[in-house]
């Protein structure tokens, strides 16, 4: 077992060719549209001499020491004053991508935008493809994987939530948390290694066993995390479902603070779908109303039936409804599989027909209960994910996840030697999870303190 071996290389994202670092690229940095100020950024090799060329200032960009900012005039080819504005300068080190950066800042009007970029290509950039400059980040070794991912999270964060857990991200915090699983799993894989070399000293369980649990248990949390993560990044669909008139549109409209969904005493009233959006503390959520659960003759009314039953299976949490003040009549018996289902007990305001302490009771007309189901939902979508923990927020990073855990749960079972592959496989798939040669990190850091025997 080599292990200083580093992880697979052909676990990391390949560079074809590195012609590609030798260009250099340019992109409009701001959203499209007017606004007070747009960006034009510029990187590589010859982005001081592309800013030389686009921008006349006190001196010349290319003198300009890093960290610095001229105020000048952004030109064409003619000489043309396109725009006034600021050139910040970057060298290369330290930038975000790692290499010699200029940012042109302009008033942000499109047709300045334009002729700005238009310039900086006359002169020799190219357009940036999607992401390059955070690639460049990383293939420049300043941002692992996941905080590249965490960078994207945090240009489409749309709540407080996702914002949160890609800041967390980029800070490197998720890389802390793989860093330090793959740390116990190393300090397992020396203390096996001990074992099969030195077998007469024996390898105290403490150095064996234990880290390895403590590996397993990190790990699962983790992969717990990733619905969590996913679900505060791309938010929640939560359908309604229950008989007829058991108050699934009056609780819709309840939760979101108006009318969206008809409300009438006449059972089938709904029997198409309608979804409406909200923010359920921090998490985006779909609320979808679905038609009463029935047997029907009527055809509509049936095919809508047959769709609440579909919503509530692609549903990441369902809303079982059931009227409070009629007598309990069982739901319909195929409720989703294996989803997540709260159980609510409708019309509090009105008297009691039967009582069970499982089911939440809410009013949709005087909105007691309303706090609890809104803490309860939480609960079920976000679960005991750690508050202040990084979660995995993507599913590339669930996935190493799972596998990492697979190959450690496989561990505990085998004897020193399969144990020992399993290991490697596991270390392999959390430097995927990071993009980052994981094992070289850790290795160091613990054979400096492992003592053989001792
Ligand atoms: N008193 C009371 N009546 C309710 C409540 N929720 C719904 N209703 C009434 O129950 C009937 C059916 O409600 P609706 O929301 O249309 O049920 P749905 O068929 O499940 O969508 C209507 O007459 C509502 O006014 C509630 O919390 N309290
Ligand atoms: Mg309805």
């Amino acid at each position: 077992m080599a292990l200083s071996r580093r992880a697979n290389p052909a676990s990391l994202p390949r560079v074809t060719s590195r012609s590609g670092l030798t260009d250099t690229i340019a992109a409009i940095a701001t959203a499209p549209g007017s606004a007070g100020v747009g960006i034009v950024r510029v990187s590589g090799p010859n982005a001081l001499a592309v800013a030389d060329g686009a921008f006349v200032g006190k001196r010349r960009p290319s003198r300009t020491a890093g960290g610095r900012f001229l105020f000048g005039q952004l030109v064409g080819a003619d000489g043309e004053i396109l725009d006034e504005g600021l050139c910040l300068i970057f060298r290369g080190g330290r930038s975000y991508t790692g290499e010699d950066v200029a940012e042109f800042q302009t008033h942000g009007s499109p047709a300045v935008l334009a002729r700005v970029l238009a310039r900086a290509l006359e002169l020799g950039a190219r357009p940036a493809r999607p992401g390059e400059f955070t690639l460049r980040a990383y293939l420049a070794g300043r941002l692992d994987l996941a905080q590249a991912e965490a960078v994207l999270g945090l240009v489409e964060a749309q709540t407080d939530a996702a914002r949160r857990q890609a800041s967390l991200g980029l800070s490197g915090a998720l890389g802390a948390r793989v860093t330090r699983i793959a740390a116990n799993i190393t300090r397992t894989l020396a203390a096996i290694q001990a074992m099969l070399d030195y077998p007469e000293e024996g390898v105290p369980d403490e150095d064996r066993a234990a880290p390895l649990a403590a590996a397993e248990a990190d790990l699962t949390a983790l992969v717990q995390s990733a619905r969590a993560g996913q679900i505060s990044a791309r938010g929640a669909r939560l359908a309604l479902i229950g008989r007829p008139n058991a108050g699934k549109s009056s609780l819709l409209n309840a939760l979101l603070g108006y009318e969206r969904s008809i409300v009438t005493p006449i059972a089938g009233t709904t029997r198409d779908y309608l979804e409406a959006g909200l923010e359920l503390a921090g998490v985006p959520v779909t609320l979808i109303d679905t038609a009463g659960l029935r047997d029907t003759a009527d055809e509509i009314e049936a095919a809508g039936v047959r769709q609440a039953h579909a919503l509530a299976e692609r549903a990441d949490l369902v809303l079982a409804l059931e009227d409070g003040s009629e007598p309990r009549e069982a739901l319909p018996a195929d409720l989703p599989h294996g989803a997540r289902v709260l159980r609510v007990q409708t019309k509090a305001d009105l008297p009691t027909a039967w009582t069970d302490p499982v089911v939440l009771r809410v009013s949709a007309v005087t909105g007691a209960g309303l706090p609890e189901l809104r803490d309860a939902v939480h609960a079920a979508l976000i679960g005991d994910a750690a508050r202040g923990e990084a979660w995995l927020t993507t599913e590339r990073q669930a996935d190493a996840a799972r596998r990492a855990l697979e190959h450690v749960q496989a561990a505990v079972h085998l004897p020193d030697d399969l144990a020992g592959y399993e290991l490697e496989e596991a270390l392999r798939a959390l430097s995927d999870l990071t993009g980052r040669d994981v094992q070289e990190d850790v290795v160091d850091a613990v054979f400096r303190n492992f003592c053989v025997g001792k």
